[in-house]
């Protein structure tokens, strides 16, 4: 066999890149997970002028949630709590995450049992480095145990600390109407695209580039107006809440560049490609970084004070609206844009389905129980440069096929959304009956975007609705339910994989498949994992063959629950009534 200078197996070695990724990853997601909770407490504290809390009742809820005393207290000190509540999930040393409570009872069991439940969220990734660091855990099943660990506090952590605080600040979608693609920007307007993945800056940018003083600034230049639009996670924010147009997702950052007609790309963290620098000196492109923690050589380092965030805000729309002088007579925008509907947040779809006093899931489980809808999918994730952009798509349009209702963030959802298929009358048009006649019934595409990457939390929270309303099992591992990254790139990924399978959830990924140097850690990621948590890996790069695991998947679920053979709907008259009520 072959092995390391220090003996070290294959199954040892690929353990370990696997879980350094997962760890990569839930850094990442927790990272900004902890950046909003400062935020978060500088806005309950009155020390970051210009924002303030929108949803009420969310902050209500999650106080209850949390145990903070209500009473008679203001919003602002109920948020204080809650804000350093929120903060030390991050550097909690014992005992559990306060919100795996959320889960369903059973899986919650289920992490103790097998010592998974995370202590603290970076607990969790600082021991990850450390166990995979040279001569330390050298227990491939044992790795990829604290794997599920690290990722868990991800999920049920740092990206849903994320979610829940920004949705209290920002507000929690509500369907919303936009537009997708590079033909969002604007030949006569100053063109400002806003990249990345954390939305304070470009909350506040939203509100600078209508200040009717910078739009006289900018006609004072020469343009029409300002036009922001967004690229990648901070797209998928500023689209949820406020229905920005988005440019493109990963792939087209460049391209954005390319149309010369950019007057500036205002980035924050992550998915950030640094040739971006490059691309943009061939143009009059400004790219301009905003956070301490992700400077790129070359760009133009403009910091962002969220403590002073107008007038940040500000200084940046400025420097764009100047640039705008700049732009060479070579201008080209695609004339593609595509319209969608976004926002649906767990909230919404809960509100949509039971209406608003009787707001549940049971619509959809009884869709479900009825054959109507065959199940629920996730599909979520990257764009890869090793495959074609936006192809994998085929994916979501063979599931709607097949009456799987598809939940969407990150880039993927931008792929269905340019292609269409995030529109009601996709329904008709692309959706089986038994899905398609629901979507009509309630007015909804067949496709639901639920928001950027860190929001996969909010497919959590639905498929825990699901199995707390009853008929589809005690566990998220019982529901005809399946997961997807088809196009996946980042370490991000694979920490949503992980916390999704995890969670209960099978899950597929396409493009290539990091541990299959080691048969034994593929193996008992794909079959063991079952085992024990009901959920597991596998990797199928043909969008349609990943499809149709997920199908198959999904029916195996439906037979379980013995809801396999759709049922007819049975209309009662009087007398079968009678008869139900003699029983
Ligand atoms: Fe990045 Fe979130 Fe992946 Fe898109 S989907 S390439 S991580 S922007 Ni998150």
């Amino acid at each position: 066999m072959r092995v390391g200078v220090c003996g070290a197996t294959p199954e040892t070695i690929a353990a370990r890149n696997f879980t350094r990724m997962i760890a990569a990853g839930t850094a990442s997601h927790s990272d900004h997970g902890r950046t909003v909770a400062n935020f978060f407490l500088a806005v309950a504290r009155g020390e970051a002028a210009g924002y303030e809390i929108k949803d009420e009742q969310k902050l209500l809820q999650l106080a209850l949630d949390l145990g903070v005393t209500i009473g008679e207290r203001s919003n602002a000190e109920i948020a204080v709590d809650i804000g350093k509540i929120m903060l030390n999930e991050f550097g909690k040393q014992e005992g559990e995450l306060l919100f795996l409570k959320r889960a369903p009872l059973k899986r919650q069991e289920l992490w103790q049992k097998l010592g998974v439940a995370p202590r603290g969220i970076d607990r969790e990734v600082a021991e990850a480095m450390h166990r995979t660091h040279m001569g330390t855990d050298q227990d491939y099943q044992n790795l990829l145990n604290h794997g599920i660990r690290t990722a868990l506090a991800d999920g049920w952590g740092g990206s849903m600390i994320a979610t829940e605080l920004q949705d209290i600040i920002f507000g929690t979608p509500v369907p919303v109407a936009s537009q997708i693609n590079l033909g969002v920007l604007k030949e006569d307007e100053v063109n400002i695209i806003i990249h990345g993945h954390e939305p304070q800056l470009a909350e506040m940018m939203a509100i600078v580039a209508q200040d009717a003083e910078m739009i006289e600034y900018a006609k004072a230049k020469g343009a029409k107006g300002i036009n922001l639009a967004g690229m990648c996670c901070t797209a998928n924010e500023m689209l949820m809440r406020h229905g920005v147009p988005i440019a493109g997702n990963f792939l087209q950052q460049e391209l954005a560049v390319v149309t010369g007609a950019t007057e500036a790309m205002v980035v924050d963290v992550q998915c950030i490609m640094q040739g971006l620098v490059d691309t943009a000196n061939c143009y009059h492109t400004k790219i301009i970084t905003t956070d301490p923690r992700a400077k790129i050589q070359g760009a133009t380092h403009m910091e962002f004070d969220e403590h002073n965030a107008f007038e940040s805000a500000k200084a940046i729309i400025k420097t764009a609206v100047d640039n705008f002088v700049n732009r060479g007579k070579n201008v080209r925008i695609p004339q593609q844009k595509t319209d969608m509907i976004a926002g649906f947040s767990h909230e919404t779809i809960n509100y949509l389905l039971g209406g608003m006093f009787r707001a549940s899931y049971r619509p959809l489980n009884d869709n479900i129980i009825n054959g109507r809808i065959r199940g629920v999918a996730g599909v979520v994730g990257c764009n890869n440069p090793r495959v074609t952009h936006d192809l994998q798509l085929d994916m979501v349009k063979e599931l709607i096929k097949n009456d799987v209702l598809v939940l969407q963030t990150g880039c993927m959802a931008m792929a269905s959304a340019k292609a269409g298929l995030m529109v009601p009358e996709a329904a008709a048009k692309y959706a089986g009956d038994g899905l398609a006649s629901v979507c009509e019934a309630v007015g909804i595409p067949p496709v639901l975007h639920m928001g950027a990457c860190i929001d996969n939390t909010r497919i959590l929270m639905s498929a825990t609705a699901m199995v707390k309303d009853g008929g589809l099992g005690d566990d998220i591992s019982d529901l005809p339910v399946a997961g997807a990254a088809p196009e996946w790139m980042s370490e991000k990924a694979l920490a949503i994989g992980q916390y999704f399978v995890g969670s209960g959830v099978f899950t597929v990924f396409g493009v290539n498949w990091p541990t299959l140097g080691s048969p034994e850690v593929t193996d008992y990621l794909f079959k063991d994992f079952e085992k024990m948590y009901g959920g597991m890996w596998a990797f199928e790069p043909d969008p349609l063959k990943a499809a149709q695991l997920m199908i198959e998947h999904i029916d195996k679920k439906r037979k379980a629950l013995g809801i396999d053979k759709a049922r007819e709907r049975v209309l009662y008259d009087m007398a079968m009534r009678r008869e139900l009520d003699a029983v």
